[in-house]
């Protein structure tokens, strides 16, 4: 009698004492709020698919919010979640990188961490556990060399900006400045919006045709493949031959440009991994664990002029 007793006050101990590891490894029962911007681009859908795959792999049950688009829609969806508190932690793609402070600590006061992943935030640091994005400088400074190197330093570029606020757009449009810069004979002639959309790349792409004297134009640069699949649309239908005509280069790595690769109508594009589930996942999973992270996990991403090169990095 005494030796059961004693087995079973073992068992309670080891079931209070030893956590239930797997479960906590990869955060299989939590369940998980993601606020995702929209469905924009091809880029973005991969994303959204990469994150749903990861938390169905991982046994993570994923409350899933399609903004499309609207700053507003996501800070209602992350009000919800904390209102039902029925969510362990919440992972954030902002869509632009202001107006976060108050849900931010709302879901701090709630004690639900936030993860941001892709795009950033304006908001003070302690308001969220860590960022899982790239580097965007990076990828605007790797297209600007690559151009620059094509062009020896001479090159009339117009620019196809993405979301204006979203630190993606504002972020590349930073570092490839700062590269152009160096060349006395680089410069952005126009510059504007296409909001990361392939059909309004192609409208602003037309309308930027039909007022510059196409032969000054020597280059596009598309914050994302979708505008820049829009822009060699229209430079197609204005007669011109895009990548030789007009070289173009862009960000995202999405099959589509290497489709336009491979028919030689564009020339770079900046890789942007879509699979940033699996890092946020592991830093929910490692905050409710009590762990420290840094405020920033990078992401990487190379410039590939073929398909073939690619292919070999993946
Ligand atoms: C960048 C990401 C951008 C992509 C676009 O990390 O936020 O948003 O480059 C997407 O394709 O719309």
């Amino acid at each position: 009698m005494r030796f059961a007793k004693l087995s079973l006050i073992v068992l309670i101990l080891l079931a209070v004492l030893v956590p239930a590891a797997s479960a906590q490894e990869n955060g299989a029962g939590l369940t998980i709020g993601f606020s995702q911007i929209g469905s924009e681009s091809a880029w973005r859908t991969a994303f959204t698919e990469a994150v749903q795959a990861e938390a169905e792999a991982r046994g993570i049950n994923l409350l899933f919010s399609d903004a499309q688009q609207s700053q507003e829609n996501q800070i209602a969806a992350m009000r919800a979640w904390l209102a039902q508190g029925d969510v362990d932690a919440i992972v954030l793609a902002p869509v632009i990188e202001s107006g976060w402070d108050d849900v931010l600590q709302e879901a701090a006061d709630a004690g639900v961490p936030v993860i941001i992943v892709d795009r950033n935030v304006d908001s003070d640091p302690s308001l969220y556990v860590t960022r899982v994005s790239s580097d965007f400088v990076h990828e605007g400074r790797l297209a600007a060399a690559w151009l620059a190197a094509a062009t020896s330093g001479n090159c009339n570029i117009v620019e196809l900006y993405g979301t204006v606020g979203s630190a993606a757009a504002e972020d590349r449009h930073t570092g490839f400045s700062q590269v152009i810069d160096l060349f006395s004979n680089m410069t952005i002639i126009q510059s504007e919006t296409g909001n990361f959309v392939r059909t309004e790349g192609k409208a602003v792409m037309e309308s930027i045709l039909s007022s510059e004297d196409p032969a000054n134009i020597c280059a596009v640069f598309a914050h994302n493949d979708d505008m820049a699949i829009g822009a060699i649309e229209a430079i197609k239908e204005a007669g011109l031959v895009p990548a030789q005509d007009i070289l173009v280069v862009s960000v995202d790595a999405i099959p589509d440009i290497f489709d336009s690769m491979d028919a030689g109508e564009t020339n770079a594009t900046v890789e942007l991994s879509p699979f940033m589930g699996g890092p946020a996942f592991d830093a929910v999973v490692a905050t409710l664990n009590g762990e420290e992270l840094p405020k920033w996990i990078p992401v990487g991403g190379g410039l590939y002029t073929s398909r073939a090169a690619y292919d070999a990095d993946h």
